[in-house]
């Protein structure tokens, strides 16, 4: 039979757009626009959620716009590619990443920074340019999500937030590496470099925290404490390398901070706050060890959160307090060195893979992330 070409024209496919806060999405027949320059149009082969998806679809304000295509979790393969990109072509299996990586400006260009300063990553509802490649089947525009929206049979996404991958990590796994478990390792390996023998504090056993824990145990952190208010967290905890766990519901009269302290002979070599509330940054940062002690934040709070600190606790201590955004990976060269780790045995992505469904369940991966019961559910889009 001979090949369709769909190159240059919009393509008539589904979408499943969050019309509405807090209502389930809905699957609908879209018309996804040819790549501009700089840009491809990729076929999504699955797809995961992150909590960014729930959170992004339970806001009822901006950041948050509707109607909007959610998902930025997927791996696919380039259907076409727009004017001036050599480094895809048609048929490439590509992961499309939140953050951007133009590989050429003095950030990409630095081992010290993963924050682009040709496309600066922000939460915006268009593609780069301000404009969106979708609209619905009335003629009405669509909102972007995070330059990827993978809830469609079909997205486009500029180059800056496309990485080239080798093909031989299966796709359910493959789409893991664009957002959560990368950024959960990537913390431990790139942001914090935990070294061999190092003691380790996470605040938050959801998926990011076990990412941490996952990349500590890749390092060769030899105490990995969990820190959740679910007790039952341990035992997933200790699957990913979690060596001790306090319930933070019960600490009694103590700090959590005290414990951690105690627990650590003078606090954790590196801590990792994972669930987005500033008070824990807080108790984070007096659990790690003074002198050399440092506290990566990962957690997305709510907008405007400050963060009070004592400036006496801050010049007398001598502690490090870091941001992450994607774990501080530069996609471009840290993805590929993730999936060969992955291939050689060493990163384990099977067992964050607790459910995958078919698109049209897709509001089953959702209801499965926000009652808990998921830590990554796979969105398979053609089975
Ligand atoms: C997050 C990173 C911080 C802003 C919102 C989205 N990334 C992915 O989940
Ligand atoms: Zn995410």
């Amino acid at each position: 039979m001979d090949k369709i070409i769909t190159a240059g024209k919009p393509i008539r496919c589904r979408a499943a757009i969050a019309r509405k806060a807090g209502e389930p999405l809905v699957i609908e027949e879209v018309m996804v626009a040819p790549p501009e320059t700089g840009e491809v149009r990729i076929k999504i082969i699955c797809t995961s959620l992150c909590y960014s998806d729930i959170t992004f679809l339970k806001l009822k304000d901006p950041p948050a716009f509707f109607p909007r295509i959610l998902g930025h979790e997927s791996v696919g393969v380039v259907e076409s590619v727009g004017d001036g990109v050599t480094e895809v072509a048609e048929g490439d299996t590509v992961i499309p990443i939140f953050l951007p990586d133009c590989a050429q400006c003095g950030d990409c260009t630095s081992k010290k920074s993963n924050l682009c300063s040709t496309f600066p990553f922000k939460v915006s509802p268009w593609m780069h340019d301000g404009s969106s490649r979708f609209t619905d089947i009335k003629g009405e525009t669509l909102y972007h999500f995070l330059f990827v929206s993978s809830f469609a049979e079909y997205t486009v996404v500029h180059m800056a937030n496309v990485t080239k991958i080798d093909p031989v990590i299966p796709p359910n796994r493959a789409c893991l590496l664009s957002c959560g478990v990368s950024t959960g390792v990537g913390a431990a390996w790139r942001s914090a470099n935990v070294e061999a023998g190092s003691t380790v504090a996470i605040f938050g056993l959801g998926s990011i925290g076990l990412g941490v824990a996952e990349g500590a145990r890749l390092c060769g952190a030899t105490k990995i404490i969990g820190i959740d208010v679910n007790p039952e967290k341990f035992e997933v905890g200790k699957r990913f390398g979690v060596t001790d766990f306090v319930d933070s519901r019960s600490c009694g009269e103590k700090r959590l901070s005290e414990i951690i302290t105690e627990m650590t002979g003078g606090g954790a070599d590196y801590c990792f706050e994972c669930v987005g509330k500033a008070s824990l940054v807080e108790e984070a940062y007096a659990s790690c060890r003074k002198g050399w002690g440092k506290t990566v934040v990962l957690g997305v709070d709510k907008p405007g959160a400050q963060l009070t600190l004592s400036s006496f606790e801050v010049l007398h201590r001598g502690k490090a307090l870091l941001g992450s955004l994607f774990g501080g990976l530069k996609p471009k060269s840290d993805i590929p060195i993730l999936i060969k780790r992955y291939i050689n045995k060493e990163l384990e992505l099977d067992k964050f893979v607790t459910h995958e469904v078919s698109f049209e369940d897709i509001n089953k991966a959702i209801d499965l992330l926000v009652e808990g019961k998921s830590l990554r559910c796979v969105v398979w889009m053609d089975k």
